[in-house]
């Protein structure tokens, strides 16, 4: 029983509640009614509405989906309830989200989303960011019972802990995660008996149908945290009063008495009670609630009358305007000093500088580590309190990011590796993927996520070395960017600090210390937009389409088939999402070819996306290829990772498949002399190294083990061993200078015997290619040309060798002579093949005739189309017979078919021909027509042994690009024509005409 004199507090309190229960019972109406789909009730749970009197406007609340009563109290307008029900336009989601999920920016309560217990990281990065604001305060988290089985709860009690975040837990303990039960089988609950404290905090525990100690358990543990700055639990045990949603049924797993004791606890009968025993009459109360009742109607009858919302939205915010008009600057060339590591150092200095809402959480970031890679030396020293070593948690990481972007700062959260993604991935894809869409852009999550990532590094394996842009790219709501150069990595960090948007930048650790990717000082200058991509090289015969690390291996490959002839557009996306779509286009259109090279897997990769793009919005036929690694995973071994990642060999070997190259490699010899003593690095990341000290001099005898140099590296002063016995022959290096990691700093003479140590590779071997053109390029579409000319460069022809005058026909035709023959057809003579020639021979001899002419080889034909009526064999098609005859060297290599189609087949062959041609139109069609009739003749037809006679063809057909001008061009050829079944024209089966040739008269 709430005080009866406070009558004030108790009309409060019963006007959330039985709003709140009145609310149900309406949406549930509209389930039944078709009108609305889905229903949370919060029936049983309103007594949380009593900690709202012991929040203030300045505070932050993350609810369960069934604090109804609290959010009424809170201030919510019922109407919300209803346009989120029927999912209306101006419902706080525009319809987006599920119904009992719901958000308040005003009221600075969190927006609820489907995964329990997801709100339990934000909700404690958010005390964690307000920790210190003046009035204190406080962040409300509320989880249902079944809920504090889930990780991240337990991650964010301990985080609460670690960190003294001034956060309430209140656990609403109904026993029941839909159907299954939970006592004994939480933290607060365990299998020996309730717990009474987690993580060192103690659990209060209340009945929340005891609406008096309910009110003070939740005061005091409002009170202890606002005051104490540290977090406390409450359980408050209560009672599901219905069915889980309205997709459930709890008479099928509770019994009929386990209901009807629930009902004995309900919050909303106890408050009436309290007013009944107070001044307040039945009848009062009764006219009371008929007022409330009217009220959730009238707000039904709103939400009814408005409009569905418009289109599913956008699940990323507009950038600042100034992103499309603000132009691209890389810094200052000539006074590059930068790597990308400093560059990044320095840019994350500036805005730490400019900014007191920005913050830094990371495993390791604080000096003097100043993270594994060294990204964020000095800034910890600098910043102190703002750049802040995080848990070995990653959904911490990010889940508690998401809290403090949401109450307005601008966290920066570093994940060491790009392969540890996935313990945070449920925060990113459903906490900062999700937030600004799923609140029609009330909230915005400007979180900034810095990884880094990939391989090509001697130390890094399994685990170590991914770069999972693939799964990034595929989550909707989140920019996603890969710089290669320290220009890149500022320009791309400037612009996401200016982002309403999360942004992931993945920085691959090979170019964190490049010395030639270095950009000049003016840092807070630099800026890239996001989306937008650079060419490296230019060129109109490839577009080689890569990012991150493979930039290095992709520019010397379109370097050495720049010396071999052929130019390359190379194109280093740096933005996965969104992708310069517009660049690539542009750019295939006019190579014709597209190669995308990435060191992620490649099924389901990016480059996936690319092709597919290009193929839908292309409007050309584009030759596709991807040089990825395989699906599988990237190895500790080196020579192996190199194998298995995309290399220089792997990325030039196919872009000069492509235009037409082979390559042969030349290995370098193997070394003999001296073995040098080579520079080591203190990790993965380094390139270069310094030299401190030597420690031996020429004629230095030296035993494996023996100290030869010391180097500064990124992180550590390095020891250099001898890696031999022998006899020091030569230094190769000065103190203070600078070598790249694996240069020889020293050379001993091994003695006679000893065993040098192989030194493992620590970059790929760079052989040198010879590219040498084939005969042919294969055929490419060069789209510009696709709908211009196709024609007939050239056409050959034989005949057979025996010519056949009128009188030398001996058919029985009594009434007709020579005469009548040259009368009916204009025909003196014909050609008929001699002995020994063949359909093939003719046809053969004709299109050798045709390469003759056109000076051209077997090799440099795309596509054998041969018609005949008359084939002496079936299958092997003609067309193979042919290209098989005319091939000097290997297997004939073109496709190759025949048309057996009379006198119309040369029609059907050209219009195939020109088919071909016009999806690839650098390609040469041959079309050789073969017909040897004379032996098929009966001579006694007069019809068709006057006409009959024996001769070939051969055309080549090409696109107007291919061969100069043609002999002609055509258009594709409209065959029409009426069947014929035998009447006019019948030429018999080899064997079955009554044959001339043996006794035909010599020529
Ligand atoms: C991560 C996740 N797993 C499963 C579900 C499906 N689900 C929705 S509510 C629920 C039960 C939650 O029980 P509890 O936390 O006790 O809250 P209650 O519904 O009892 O108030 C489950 C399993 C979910 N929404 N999220
Ligand atoms: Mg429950």
């Amino acid at each position: 029983m709430l005080m009866a004199s406070d009558i004030p507090t108790m009309l409060r309190l019963h006007r959330a509640m039985f709003l709140a229960r009145e609310v149900d019972r309406v949406e549930q109406q509209l389930v039944k009614q078709g009108l609305a789909h889905f229903h949370v009730s919060g029936a049983g749970h309103e007594s949380t509405a009593l900690v709202a009197d012991y929040l203030g406007p300045a505070d932050w609340l993350h609810l369960h989906y069934r604090d109804k009563a609290l959010l009424l109290a809170r201030g919510m307008p019922i109407v919300e309830f209803f346009r989120s029900s029927l999912a209306s336009g101006p419902s706080h989601s525009a319809g987006r989200q599920m119904s009992a999920h719901l958000q308040v920016r005003e009221l600075n309560v969190m927006s609820m989303v489907g995964p329990v217990g997801n709100n339990a990281l934000p909700a404690v990065g958010a005390a964690q960011a307000v920790k210190q604001l003046p009035g204190l305060p406080v962040v409300l988290c509320c989880v249902g019972d079944g809920t504090t089985q889930q990780g991240e709860f337990l991650e964010a009690v301990a985080e609460a802990v670690r960190t003294a975040a001034p956060v309430v837990f209140l656990i609403e303990d109904n026993r029941y995660a839909i159907s299954t039960k939970t006592p004994g089988q939480t933290v607060f609950d365990l299998p020996g008996g309730p717990a009474s404290e987690l993580f060192g905090i103690p659990i209060a525990r209340v009945n929340g149908a005891d609406l008096t100690a309910t009110r003070n358990a939740l005061g005091a543990a409002v009170a202890r945290t606002r005051e104490k700055r540290t977090p406390t639990i409450v359980v408050l045990d209560l009672e599901r009063l219905g069915d889980h949603t309205n997709a459930d049924d709890q008479n099928i797993y509770r019994s009929p008495e386990d209901i009807a004791a629930g009902r004995r606890h309900d919050p909303l009968e106890a408050i009436r009670q309290s007013l009944r025993g107070s001044q307040m009459g039945d009848a009062a109360l009764a006219q009371l609630e008929t007022a409330l009742i009217a009220e959730v109607a009238a707000a039904a009858a709103e939400a009814r009358a408005e409009a569905a919302p418009a289109g599913n939205g956008s699940a990323k915010a507009p950038y600042p305007a100034e992103f499309a008009t603000r132009r691209e600057y890389r810094g200052d060339r000539t006074a590059a000093t930068l790597t990308m590591r400093e560059a990044m150092n320095a840019v994350l200095r500036d805005h730490l500088a400019a900014n007191q809402r920005v913050t830094l959480l990371g495993q390791d970031i604080e000096d003097p580590k100043g993270d594994v890679f060294g990204v964020t030396k000095g800034l910890s020293t600098r910043f102190p309190g703002r750049v802040r070593n995080a848990p070995l948690s990653e959904s911490t990481i990010v889940g508690t990011a998401v809290g403090r972007a949401l109450t307005g700062e601008r966290p920066v959260a570093f994940l060491q590796f790009a392969d540890f993604i996935p313990l945070a991935f449920n925060q990113i894809i459903s906490e900062l993927g999700s937030m600004y869409w799923r609140t029609d852009g009330a909230w915005q999550c400007p979180v900034i996520l810095m990884i880094s990532c990939g391989g090509y590094k001697p130390g890094l394996g399994p685990f170590h070395a991914q770069t999972l842009e693939s799964i990034l790219a595929h989550t909707p709501g989140i920019d996603v960017v890969m710089p290669s150069s320290a220009a890149d990595a500022a320009g791309l960090l400037n612009a996401a600090f200016a982002s309403p948007r999360p942004t992931v930048v993945l920085y691959p650790k090979s170019a964190l210390n490049l010395a030639e990717r270095r950009t000049s000082a003016d840092t807070d200058a630099q800026f890239v937009a996001p989306g937008s991509s650079r060419t490296i090289t230019q060129g109109n015969d490839l577009t080689l389409v890569t990012y991150g690390n493979p930039v290095a291996q992709s520019l010397l490959a379109a370097d050495t088939l720049h010396q071999a002839g052929a130019s390359v557009d190379l194109i280093d996306l740096r933005s996965i999402s969104p992708w310069d779509e517009d660049t690539v286009l542009r750019s295939v259109r006019r190579t014709g070819r597209l190669l995308v090279v990435h060191e992620d897997s490649r099924t389901a990769g990016f480059g996936a996306e690319v092709m597919a793009t290009v193929m839908e919005r292309a409007g050309v036929p584009v030759a596709a290829r991807r040089v990825t690694r395989d699906d599988t995973h990237v190895p500790f071994h080196f020579e192996a990772q190199l194998d298995a990642l995309p290399s220089y060999r792997r990325i030039l070997e196919t872009a000069a498949d492509m235009l037409g190259y082979d390559v042969e490699w030349d290995a370098p010899k193997a070394e003999t002399g001296p073995v040098a003593i080579a520079a080591i690095g203190s990790g993965p990341a380094d390139d270069e190294v310094e030299v401190v000290q030597i420690h031996v001099r020429p004629g230095d005898a030296v035993r494996v083990g023996d100290l030869i140099a010391v180097v500064e590296a990124t992180k550590a002063a390095v020891d250099v061993q001898a890696t031999v016995n022998g006899t020091v022959t030569r230094i190769a290096v000065t103190e203070k200078q600078k070598v790249p990691v694996g240069a020889p700093l020293v050379f001993v003479e091994a003695e006679a015997g000893a065993l040098a140590e192989r030194r493992a590779a620590t970059a790929e071997r760079i052989d040198t290619a010879k590219l040498t053109r084939r005969l042919a390029a294969p055929a490419v579409n060069t789209p510009r040309t696709i709908a211009t000319m196709v024609g007939v460069s050239g056409i050959a022809g034989v005949t057979g060798g025996r010519k056949i005058f009128n009188a030398d026909l001996k058919g029985n035709w009594q009434t007709r002579d020579a005469g009548d023959i040259v009368k009916l057809t204009g025909i003196e003579s014909r050609r008929w093949v001699t002995p020994g020639e063949t359909v093939l021979s003719l046809a053969t001899d004709a299109a050798r005739k045709l390469l003759d002419e056109q000076r051209l080889a077997i090799s440099d034909i795309d596509l054998i189309i041969a018609a005949t009526g008359t084939p002496d064999v079936i299958t092997p098609s003609l067309a193979c017979r042919v290209g098989d005859a005319l091939t000097t060297s290997g297997r004939i290599r073109q496709p190759a078919y025949d048309i057996n189609a009379a006198c119309s087949g040369y029609l059907y062959a050209l219009a195939q021909a020109r088919d071909f041609v016009a999806s690839n139109p650098r390609a040469r069609v041959m079309v050789v027509t073969s017909e040897v009739l004379s032996p098929l003749l009966d001579q006694n037809d007069f019809n068709t042994a006057v006409l009959f006679a024996d001769a070939a063809t051969a055309s080549l057909v090409t696109g107007a690009e291919t061969d100069g001008a043609p002999l002609f061009s055509y258009a594709r050829p409209t065959i029409s024509g009426s069947p014929e079944a035998g009447e006019m024209l019948s030429v018999p089966r080899l064997g079955e005409g009554s044959s001339l040739g043996a006794q035909a008269p010599d020529p």
